[in-house]
């Protein structure tokens, strides 16, 4: 690093000095804690982004300012690498390092290191460039500030503002700039409802059938969804939707959102009795999560969840029954792989299975799901929690634009010619960098249409064991270490055992822990026959974990 590069983050970093006895760690999904706290971290991720940006080569790389579905008063932060997903794994160690420097001069330090190991040059003869998006929290607006502090104090970096943007978004432009591809938010739009409209054009025409679906309910969080929906809404037709809880009166994920819905299983702020059994479907704060539902009749805001895994078995099945439509045996056959957690319901696993796919566990995650499901010509992952996306290989798309361009195809029989056009769409469609709501949604409601199925036939693909979540306080969840996907508890020692033996007990009981990577707590899941069967299940495990790991064990 020569002088003028020192002498520019020096001063810099001493005008955003660490919060006092905090240690703050990468987690999950980068950086989130109170925003008050925020403005040092945030700073140095922007220092870590040139960076990043400068080692690959001047790609560009994404920073996003959300703490997606926490509360509001709460902040965060993520870095996109060139491929649009999440940064590589390997960079979070010097993430965290930087993050928790004690001052300008260690911060320098660690930077000069990492920059020699990694070959990075720190002589401002190179370009480097980092496109920032923040999600709706007021206190965005100082955090970007701080990031782009962060970014032009690495001398040749330049920070590129998309202003308020869901999180997907600012993924989706990261992988199209690095593309060469048009990458504009004007562009995203046009990408998504032009994709919508041609899976639209293209449901084989059956008589009497008009629109079976009706119209569809959306609880935007109060968040970033809520305005984007709208400029996407006004671009759509054939899509009859109402949007509520955009932001403009409730506050943030408080009482509304997909993460609220899933895990409470009840109807957000501003659903009542009189949507019963209209389709509803929620985003998260930052709209990388989408749930569907319908509001039970006489069920005290009770809901019927259609959540990640069923979102999940739709898509896949669209893209079985397209690709069998295909189904030429000599030809290409893409390879599809499915990806869930331990989350996933196991009727889900089931039905997946039942259909003839592989289905692959990984870690609680997306940058675990991410990584799976690029291993597959047709990688479909999903959490239940409502984040999941579809990815195609490059060989793929590459033998679908040559059956889409040949002309001689259209001998192969229109129907043939159409489940090719179709899948094309999707491609286009579905976010390739990261889960996205809006883009879900989209696919959801063309499917619905394209097979013409309401809410409740969908629901009916399976039905979902009962199931409880619990979180337990405990004195240090890294004491918690899994195995298996998150299946299996190898630390502390005997933990597993008692576990499995209480399971045992239950008719197509399920149960793990795993310490939560956002929250300080021990997440308990547990599965069963009944309902109260599953509730049991997870409050004796909990108490398990509480003789364990709590604050009184010894
Ligand atoms: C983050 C993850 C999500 C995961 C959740 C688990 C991303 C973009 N988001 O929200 O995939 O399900 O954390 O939270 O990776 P937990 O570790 O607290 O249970
Ligand atoms: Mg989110």
């Amino acid at each position: 690093m020569n002088k003028q590069q020192q002498s520019m983050l020096l001063q810099s970093a001493s005008s955003f000095p660490p919060p006092k006895g905090t240690k703050l760690s990468y987690g999950t999904a980068g950086f989130r804690a109170d925003a008050s706290i925020l403005q040092s971290t945030v700073f140095r991720i922007g220092i870590l982004a040139a960076l990043r940006s400068l080692k690959t080569g001047g790609s560009v790389i994404g920073l996003m300012i959300t703490a997606s579905h926490n509360k509001v008063s709460d902040n965060g932060v993520k870095i996109a690498d060139p491929s649009g997903g999440m940064v590589t794994q390997d960079w979070e160690p010097f993430a965290d390092s930087i993050a928790n420097a004690p001052d300008p001069e260690s911060l320098i330090q660690l930077i000069n290191e990492f920059a020699k190991k990694e070959n990075i040059p720190l002589d401002g003869a190179k370009a480097a460039t980092v496109l920032l998006g923040r999600d709706t929290r007021p206190s965005g607006e100082s955090l970007v500030k701080a990031a782009k502090h962060g970014i032009c104090s690495v001398a040749g970096a330049v920070a590129t503002d998309m202003g308020i943007v869901t999180t997907p978004q600012l993924h989706w432009m990261v992988r199209a700039r690095n593309k060469g591809l048009k990458a504009s938010e004007l562009d995203y739009f046009e990408q998504l409802s032009s994709s919508f409209r041609c899976l639209i054009d293209l449901i084989p025409k059956k008589s009497g059938d008009n629109n079976p679906v009706g119209k569809l309910i959306v609880d935007c969080a109060n968040g970033v969804g809520g305005e984007k929906l709208q400029v996407l809404k006004e671009k759509l037709n054939g899509l009859h939707l109402e949007i509520r809880n955009s932001g403009e009166s409730g506050i943030l994920n408080e009482g509304v959102g997909a993460d609220y819905v899933q895990k409470e299983k009840v109807a957000p702020e501003g659903f009542g009795p009189a949507d019963v059994g209209i389709r509803c479907a929620s985003l998260d704060g930052d709209a990388d999560r989408l749930v569907y539902f319908t509001v039970i009749p006489n069920g005290n805001n009770k809901i019927e969840l259609v959540d990640g895994d069923k979102i999940l078995s739709l898509f896949a099945l669209f893209i079985k029954d397209q690709l069998s439509i295909l189904g030429d045996k000599n030809e290409y056959q893409p390879r599809v792989g499915v990806v869930q957690t331990a989350y996933a319901n196991g009727a889900s696993t089931k039905y997946l299975n039942q259909l003839g796919l592989q289905v692959i566990f990984t870690p609680t995650g997306v940058k675990y799901l991410h990584g799976k499901a690029e291993e597959y010509d047709i990688g479909i992952y999903f959490e239940a929690n409502g984040h999941g996306t579809i990815l195609f290989s490059e060989q793929f798309l590459y033998w679908l634009e040559g059956r889409k361009n040949d002309p001689s195809s259209t001998a192969k029989g229109l129907e043939k010619q159409n489940a090719v056009k179709r899948l094309w769409a999707v491609t286009k469609l579905i976010n390739q960098a990261v889960g996205d709501a809006l883009s879900g949604l989209l696919l959801v409601e063309a499917i619905l249409q394209h097979m013409g199925w309401s809410v409740d036939k969908w629901n009916e693909l399976y039905h979902d064991l009962p199931s409880r979540q619990l979180k337990v306080k405990v004195a240090d969840r890294s004491a918690v270490v899994t195995n298996y996907a998150e299946t299996s508890v190898e630390k502390p020692p005997g933990i597993q055992e008692a576990i499995n033996a209480i399971t045992g007990k239950y008719p197509q009981g399920r149960c793990f822990v795993r310490p939560s990577g956002t929250e300080d707590v021990v997440r308990v899941y547990a599965e069963a026959n009944t309902q109260e069967a599953a509730d049991e299940l997870a409050t004796q495990v909990a108490k398990l974990v509480d003789q364990f790991l709590g604050f009184t064990a010894s």
